[in-house]
């Protein structure tokens, strides 16, 4: 292709951008546009699966069956939410093999939050509360992405996690108005969720390399600065019904900013974290890893039963 055909179809998709039109899997699109959304959607889809686990941990010892139900969907979902991120993701020409070797060879990042372990029951409303609540926030404006079946993957996603989140906070609600103990397990969870989910949302604007290229491409709606301090001036008021405390002595509401203020957030922790060195990245990724050694025969299977079906179709058509 010459170089003026290239700058006619950057300034053709430029101006679809401009329009805010989606930009599908067979539209031509700069190579740049295409690798930083296998980055973001790929790494989407290994937080959702890598997410199972730590709630996972926690399906066998639900303290009621009401409960036990309501995490086993929670847990499915996020299974549900990996694959349609799979799939929107190898609408960009990678294999989904490709995209589980990268997740266990360490290449591919995912989600810092679930490198932390879940030691209590108030750790699932913790979670639900604070880690599908900050998703949420981050999610909402992927529903208008640039790239559409991300956009559309995303609708479907945040329907569900508004779910995840009500269930977390209501398991919040109910230790809140428990026993005194209970009430200090649920403290005890947001003592401890607090700091990761502020980090969950990524580094400050000025720390973010991908922020102003995604922002231009409208991959990204909103910075990362942005929607942490959302998430923060949405979270306060529902500690406050709970009657917790967030473990923040820098935490004040400003009148004239309409926003809160917050204490420093330990970006050392995150970076050791994002490097591989939190409290369960090694736990996280042999999980990960035995699972696909272990599923090995499965997917044999399931690859000798299609033969085995499209041979006898073919004989079928042979015959007629
Ligand atoms: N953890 O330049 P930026 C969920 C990396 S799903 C690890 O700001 P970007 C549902 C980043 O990749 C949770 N790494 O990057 C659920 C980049 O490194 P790279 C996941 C992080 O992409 C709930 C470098 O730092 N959600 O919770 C993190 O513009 C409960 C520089 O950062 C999504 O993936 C981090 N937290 O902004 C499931 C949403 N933050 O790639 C189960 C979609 C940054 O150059 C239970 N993703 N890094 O090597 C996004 O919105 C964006 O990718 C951000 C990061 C905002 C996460």
């Amino acid at each position: 292709m010459s170089e003026a055909e290239i700058k006619s179809l950057e300034e053709q998709f430029d101006a679809k951008i401009a329009r805010d039109e989606k930009i599908e899997p067979k539209d031509w699109m700069p190579e740049k546009y295409r690798k930083t959304h296998i980055r973001q959607i790929s790494q989407h889809a290994h937080s959702e699966i890598v997410g199972m686990l730590p709630e996972g941990n926690w399906i066998t010892r639900a303290p009621s069956l009401r409960r036990k139900v309501a995490l086993l969907a929670k847990v499915q979902d996020e299974a549900g939410h990996g694959l349609y991120l799979y799939s929107a993701c190898e609408t960009l020409g990678i294999t989904r093999e490709q995209m589980y070797e990268d997740l266990h060879s360490g290449k591919a990042k995912y989600s810092s939050i679930f490198n932390y372990p879940t030691v209590t029951w108030a750790d699932m409303g913790a979670i639900g509360w604070l880690v599908d609540g900050a998703a949420i926030i981050n999610q909402v404006p992927l529903c208008n992405t640039s790239f559409g079946p991300y956009a559309r993957a995303m609708v479907r996603v945040c329907k569900e996690e508004s779910f995840h989140q009500r269930q977390g906070y209501e398991i919040m609600l109910s230790l809140c108005n428990g026993s005194e103990e209970q009430k200090e397990m649920a403290q005890d969870a947001l003592n401890r969720w607090w700091w990761p989910s502020l980090m969950m949302l990524g580094p400050t604007d000025a720390e973010s390399t991908h922020t102003a290229q995604s922002m231009k491409w409208k991959l990204k709606r909103k910075t990362n600065d942005e929607l942490r301090q959302q998430f923060i001036d949405q979270t306060v008021p529902q500690a406050d019904i709970l009657g917790l405390t967030i473990p923040d002595p820098d935490l004040k509401w400003n009148e004239e900013t309409g926003h809160y203020d917050f204490g420093e957030i330990d970006w050392d922790e995150f970076w050791q974290v994002v490097k591989g060195h939190g409290p369960m990245n090694k736990s996280r990724l042999d999980a990960r890893r035995n699972a696909w050694e272990n599923g090995a025969w499965v997917r044999e299977a399931a690859t000798a039963y299609a033969d085995k079906q499209r041979e006898g179709k073919e004989e079928a058509a042979k015959a007629s």
